[in-house]
């Protein structure tokens, strides 16, 4: 092969180009940035060092997210310790990007200290504690991240509808004696008051995404917020999806029914998880199908005015949480493969927002 040849198959490869012949070679990041759009990715400190992991990220993106960086097992290690060490590497790379950051994630009942599941505080002294960490880590980011997932996750997965049982809500929960969502209204407005400027979000999974009695309950909870004028500007919605299914019609009428509430919509943590041979590889049709599902939440989300991120849960194959999860029977989730080369789901995803909002 020629050098001209090697390097043109080498460019392609590497770069998420588009598909249509004569295309223009705009990375993702170009594409949204022409529609308004962000195009973000959850990044783990420790892989900013690697060369080729770097420079795809800030060719691609204009949006970054701790993946656990923020979390509270991270940055609040000991009861009078905060330690952003972590998450001011990735605060810091994407400044000089021209990046914009995600906060992820202030209340969650995953991923906490010993010191606190184990501290048996009374409700008081837990709220205390929840007050002091989410005004100390918001008011550190102020004017650096700009969207924080305030709560993460509180829906009950097993009794839609529902809210999950937890250390914040009656485990023995900040608020005794009160309505469910009273909690989460006490954390959004300590959120406001350390950052006034952020925008504000609950964060949620596993089949939220559609309509169905758990994303009613929360549809219910972010209306009568913003009549009562308790700060919450989005709804994440995570778009985890496996099996090579999505209900791109419910996911649709979901966009467009909290968009119309006057919030925003952000997709926080889109991955297509396939099943793969014992080198990690899915299968061709398989990747030309994960590419439809990401051409067509895409289109979902630029469909509204309200939806104004797509985010996906890291970026390359060689890192993300689905190969442990599923002890490696799936995997090949994301847009770049495990050598950084785009995938067809890339050059879909750049397609769909080259030709911009409906
Ligand atoms: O990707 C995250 C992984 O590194 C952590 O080990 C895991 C712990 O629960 O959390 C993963 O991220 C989750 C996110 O914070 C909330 N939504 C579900 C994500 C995937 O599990």
């Amino acid at each position: 092969m020629k050098w001209r040849s090697i390097v043109l198959v080498l460019a392609a490869a590497v770069f998420c180009l588009g598909l249509g012949a004569g295309a223009p070679e705009q990375s993702l990041r170009e594409a949204a940035q022409a529609s308004g759009m962000l195009i973000g990715a959850a990044v783990r400190p420790a892989q900013l060092s690697e060369a080729a992991y770097a420079s795809t990220l800030a060719r691609e993106f204009n949006m970054v997210e701790p993946e656990d960086a923020l979390k509270w097992e991270v940055v609040h290690p000991e009861p009078q310790t905060f330690d952003f060490s972590q998450a001011d590497q990735i605060v810091d790379f994407a400044s000089r990007h021209g990046m914009k950051v995600r906060g992820h994630t202030l209340v969650w009942h995953r991923q906490n200290p010993k010191w606190l599941t184990e501290g048996k505080y009374t409700s008081s002294e837990l709220a205390k504690i929840l007050e002091k960490h989410i005004k100390t880590v918001a008011a550190h980011y102020r004017g650096k991240i700009f969207a924080w997932d305030v709560v993460n996750e509180a829906s009950d997965e097993l009794h839609p509808g529902q809210l999950r049982s937890t250390i914040w809500r009656d485990q023995p929960g900040i608020v005794l004696a009160a309505n469910g969502y009273a909690y989460m209204e006490r954390c959004f407005r300590w959120a406001h008051e350390a950052d006034p400027e952020a925008l504000l979000f609950y964060n949620e999974g596993a089949e939220t995404e559609v309509v169905n009695a758990k994303s009613d309950a929360i549809y219910a909870m972010v209306r009568d917020f913003r009549q009562r004028g308790v700060p919450i500007d989005g709804v994440g919605l995570q778009m985890h999806i496996s099996n090579l299914h999505a209900d791109v019609a419910s996911i649709s009428a979901n966009i467009k029914r909290f968009t119309a509430l006057g919030v925003q919509v952000h997709i926080t943590e889109m991955d297509v998880s396939l099943a793969v041979d014992a080198n990690g590889n899915a299968s061709p049709e398989d990747l030309q199908r994960q590419a439809d599902i990401y051409r067509q939440i895409a289109a979902a989300c630029l469909a509204y005015r309200g939806c104004t991120a797509i985010q996906t849960w890291g970026f390359t194959d060689k890192y993300s949480w689905i190969g442990s999860h599923s002890k490696h029977t799936q995997g090949a989730a994301l847009l770049f493969d495990r050598n950084y080369r785009a995938k067809p789901a890339c050059g879909a995803l750049r397609n769909e927002l080259e030709s911009g909002r409906r």
